[in-house]
């Protein structure tokens, strides 16, 4: 099995997310148009409707990223083969988090194996 660089947690724990209350907010204005900067030592990506949101996300080394399921059904979060670090999620299911924590720089593009045409990216400076 591949090392655990990452931890999975499970839905029932007590972890506090704001609830993506700035989605309105101001946008990055280094990035294409979907982007949000949620950058605060680490960021969230939820999944709604078989899309990661945001889209790309901009976090600094070291940041932890963690993604939510909100959908009534599995995905994963799973790292691209060129990525420089990978990862895998496996079946995520409704409100399960996983989390990422990104120790170098670079931009980690990633896809839910069961629906591959959502896809998404981290950026780490
Ligand atoms: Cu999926």
């Amino acid at each position: 099995m591949r090392t655990h660089r990452f931890l999975l947690i499970a839905a029932t724990s007590a972890v506090a997310f704001t609830a993506c209350s700035s989605s309105d907010s101001a946008a990055d204005n280094s990035t294409v148009d979907t982007a949000a900067d949620v950058s605060a030592s680490g960021g969230a990506v939820d999944i709604t409707k078989s899309r990661f949101g945001p889209l790309e996300i901009d976090v600094a080394i070291g940041d932890t990223v963690t993604f939510t399921n909100s959908d009534p059904f599995a995905h994963t979060v799973t790292s691209k083969d060129a990525a420089a670090q990978q990862f895998d999620s496996g079946n995520l299911g409704e409100n399960e988090t996983f989390q990422v924590e990104f120790a170098a720089a670079g931009t980690y593009a990633y896809f839910c194996e069961i629906h591959p045409t959502m896809r998404a990216t981290v950026v780490v400076n």
